[in-house]
């Protein structure tokens, strides 16, 4: 049975994951954690405690106290905050990032966390990305990835600790909102296109990004979790994806359920940037042969599912 701590349980990807490995593995057997505490399910459906990933001391105390076998690290700040907030997001993704390897080490831990599209540059092919291929990328977020991904490789190498991670696409839910990405243009104009019939895009038209529903992201963590360590010939930084889809696209795909939805366009030179640097399209081949990675919603299914869940909650 896992016994699994979770940090930055309140944000968009946590949330969900929270909920759901409380579901498959005991509501008793999730430690949720995060800086801030607030009135949600999150917090009051089960174990939670406040952390802040860096201080390693404290999370040492609890993960011990809760005798977890199992860490999912999650907090971290986003590419457009990392690049307005540069130091800030090195000593917040890498040193919570290295305060979790390190109580994974001393506990006997497994260990996930998620890399990014992000991890590639303007260098990389920008097409059907390979999963080993030139990372040398030129934000902030992309500089603390590739760290990441290397340091989750040290961590396995050096002291045998079962570090596992996915390089993940923009991810598009409904419960709780990302802050500060590149790729939030993809959940946001889902919301604004129910509350206003119209969506100002921060990234250009043509820009092409991969993306995730979350229920085939949530997926992906718990099967690359559960699968077999003999499989795997990566490990930390399988890349993932369920489509390449520029702002159009998503556009065309809600006009189809709401004739008269309105894209328009009020670039964000900075967030467009970091686009223009990503790939267009990334190739997931290595975690479907290694684990059976596959995305069951594309852009069609996930935008019925999208505007039917946020009308559900009054939007
Ligand atoms: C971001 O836009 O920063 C994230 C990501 C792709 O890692 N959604």
């Amino acid at each position: 049975m896992k016994k699994i701590l979770v940090t930055g349980a309140l944000g968009q990807i946590g949330t969900e994951l929270v909920a759901k490995l409380r579901q498959g593995y005991g509501v008793d057997n999730v430690i949720a954690t995060d800086i801030r505490e607030i009135d949600h399910d999150v917090v009051k459906g089960g174990p939670f405690e406040l952390l802040d990933v860096t201080d390693g001391a404290n999370m040492h105390e609890l993960a011990s106290k809760y005798e977890v076998d199992t860490i999912i690290h999650l907090a971290a700040l986003l590419s457009a905050t990392a690049e307005e907030k540069p130091l800030l997001a090195w000593n917040l993704n890498m040193g919570g990032l290295v305060n979790a390897l390190e109580v994974a080490r001393e506990l006997n831990c497994q260990f996930f966390t998620p890399s990014s599209i992000g991890a590639f540059g303007p260098s990389t092919p920008k097409n059907a990305t390979p999963q080993d291929t030139i990372q040398r990328p030129t934000t902030m977020y992309g500089v603390n990835k590739v760290s990441g991904e290397l340091l989750c490789d040290y961590y396995y190498q050096k002291f045998g600790v079962e570090t596992r991670g996915l390089r993940f696409p923009g991810l598009i839910s409904y419960e709780a909102p990302p802050g500060g990405g590149t790729t939030d243009y993809a959940v946001e104009i889902y919301y604004e296109a129910l509350k206003k019939g119209t969506y100002e895009s921060f990234i250009a038209e043509g820009t092409y990004m991969d993306m995730m529903y979350m229920p085939d992201a949530l997926n992906a963590i718990v099967q690359l979790l559960e699968a077999d360590a003999s499989t795997l010939i990566h490990r930390n930084c399988f890349n993932v994806t369920a489509m390449s889809v520029a702002p159009e696209d998503v556009g065309a795909e809600i006009k189809k359920h709401i004739p008269q939805f309105d894209l328009r366009y009020k670039v964000d030179p900075a967030r467009q940037a970091i686009a223009e640097s990503w790939p267009d399209s990334i190739d997931a081949s290595c975690a479907t042969a290694e684990w059976g990675f596959k995305a069951q919603f594309d852009l069609q299914s996930m935008t019925t599912d999208m505007l039917e869940k946020l009308k559900e909650k009054g939007y």
